[in-house]
């Protein structure tokens, strides 16, 4: 069976996590464990034996760990094919579809996640003392990660917030510019590109609703409407229970 550790369904984890729930049956072919992020569980040594890098997700199969959340749909894909398509077989539809997925990692997931970590990360690290503070740090193996960990806790510039804020603009109109002649982003079909991008704009209408709504983004918000009422999508929250995805097995 796979086992897909993660944060639960948001960001990063949730694109494994749909593209499972699309391709399998929970509890039959895959297991979700679940690491609480607030604990620094993802930077204890057990996980970083699994992930040197302390990240999620990472997705083990027969003992093999594929670690980044696109490469990780796309081993799903190539590793585990079944009757689901998330990939159109057209090579040219295809390399759209990876244009899509090339941009929501290289571009609209940070500006969207140094908004996240303003919110919800610096919180969570002002709460600790100085000390406890460097003590962690000791722990988080990516030098890059230490230093997003320390700004989170001053307190990421102002014009450094600006400047996001305006990137994820940027993202909002590309991607309702685009949904308001395309169905879904690439090959006329639900594919990967869909999937890596619902997981980061997914909840956007709640988070940003000065950019994501009725009115400004009408498309981008079908789109999401119509992602999250497909039936892997809602057989994913329902099936995954929360209380199992707290236990280490
Ligand atoms: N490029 C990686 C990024 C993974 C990543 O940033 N994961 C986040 C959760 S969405 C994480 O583990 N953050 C904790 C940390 O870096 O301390 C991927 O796409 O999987």
């Amino acid at each position: 069976m796979l086992k897909l550790y993660s944060f639960g369904p948001a960001a990063n984890s949730l694109k494994p996590m749909l593209t499972l729930s699309e391709k399998m049956e929970y509890d039959r072919d895959f297991t979700v464990h679940r690491l609480d992020p607030t604990n620094f569980e993802h930077h204890q040594d057990w996980f970083k034996a699994i992930n040197p890098r302390g990240q999620v997700p990472a997705l083990e199969d027969q003992g093999r760990i594929v670690t980044e959340s696109t490469v990780i749909c796309e081993y799903l894909e190539d590793a585990h094919p079944t009757e689901v398509k998330l990939r159109p077989d057209d090579h040219f539809d295809r390399a759209q579809m990876r244009v899509w997925t090339k941009w929501v990692d290289e571009y609209f997931c940070w500006c969207v996640s140094t908004i996240g970590w303003h919110r919800g990360i610096k919180p969570i690290a002002q709460k600790l003392s100085d000390a406890e503070f460097e003590e962690h740090l000791k722990k988080i193996p990516i030098p890059e990660q230490q230093v997003k960990w320390r700004r989170a806790r001053e307190g990421f510039p102002q014009d450094l917030l600006d400047e996001e804020m305006r990137k994820i603009a940027v993202s909002v109109r590309r991607l309702d510019d685009h949904l308001a002649d395309n169905e879904w982003l690439a090959g006329g079909m639900y594919t990967l590109a869909d999937i890596c991008n619902y997981a980061i704009a997914g909840g956007m209408q709640f988070g940003f609703a000065e950019m994501v709504n009725a009115d400004d983004t009408p498309h981008l918000l079908r789109w999401i409407e119509q992602i999250a009422a497909r039936p892997a999508v809602q057989r994913m929250y329902a099936t995954v229970p929360l209380e199992k995805l707290g236990t280490r097995d």
